[in-house]
């Protein structure tokens, strides 16, 4: 009994790698700048688990097989080993900080450090149950808003009519135009509950808090629409809290500004 059951650990193990080398439902491909780099870290951080996943489970289907109940031959009591375990623990530490080491230069890149000069700028609000994407309009400028002015249906992030910077503000529901192969800086802020702004084809995902302002950035490589989706369980409707992203030719970007302006 036991023997078969350290052969059924193994064959477990086996499908598991099987089931990932085929990967099957894996990422939508990437068309970011960043995403080939965050590939990489998960591709690096998949293969040192797996190894440690593969050995663990032959190192438990062997101790089931040696240590069967029919064997012959008494148990042999044992305070463990310290020198092995903090050599162990040793290993495991260090190839985690190294890892965290890799992975950290990408996200720095995109969380912490500025957006370039030239960037487009978006704001992104999220809100139970959509995505409120606001653009500056021709005069480059986001408009002074107020928490006292939002109302869901006119005026959803609030924005103060009185401020000149405002007059031409667009703002799309669900709807985030950019224009592809350029650099675009993202303010994401949330209205009421914590919402995590996610784009599976970017390999982007940064929370919104209500309070806080985030700047991040990326580049979109390649046209196309792009689910974005909350990342959070935001409440009730969060299943539904899905926009798109739609990575447009330049010309056809500052169509669809001009179109929503003039709506
Ligand atoms: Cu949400």
């Amino acid at each position: 009994m036991a023997r078969a059951l350290a052969v059924l650990l193994w064959l477990i193990t086996l499908g598991g790698i099987a089931l990932f080398s085929g990967r099957h439902g894996w990422f939508p491909e990437t068309i970011s700048e960043h995403g080939p780099a965050i590939d990489a870290q998960f591709m690096r951080t998949l293969v040192v688990v797996a190894i440690a996943f593969v050995a663990s489970q032959i190192a438990l289907g062997w101790y089931v097989w040696r240590y069967r109940e029919d064997r012959e031959g008494d148990a042999v009591y044992t305070h463990g080993n310290t020198k092995l375990e903090v050599g162990i623990m040793l290993v495991v530490a260090v190839v985690f900080v190294a890892l965290a080491a890799l992975g950290q230069k990408v996200w720095a890149q995109l969380h912490l450090q500025d957006a370039p000069a030239d960037a487009v700028q978006i704001e992104v609000t999220g809100q139970q149950f959509v995505w409120n994407i606001r653009y500056p309009g021709a005069d480059g400028k986001f408009g002074r808003t107020d928490p006292k002015l939002i109302n869901d249906q006119e005026n959803p992030v609030g924005i103060d009519t009185k401020d000149p910077a405002a007059k031409d503000d667009v703002v799309s529901v669900n709807r985030m135009a950019i224009p592809v192969n350029k650099s675009i800086k993202v303010t994401l802020r949330a209205k009421d509950v914590t919402h995590s702004f996610f784009v599976p084809a970017l390999r982007f995902k940064q929370d919104t808090t209500p309070g806080l302002v985030v700047p991040v950035h990326f580049k979109a490589l390649k046209t196309g629409e792009y689910e974005i989706a909350c990342a959070e369980l935001c409440g009730l409707g969060h299943y539904k809290m899905k926009g798109y992203l739609m990575v447009m030719e330049d010309a056809q970007y500052e169509a669809w500004l001009k179109d929503r302006a003039t709506n």
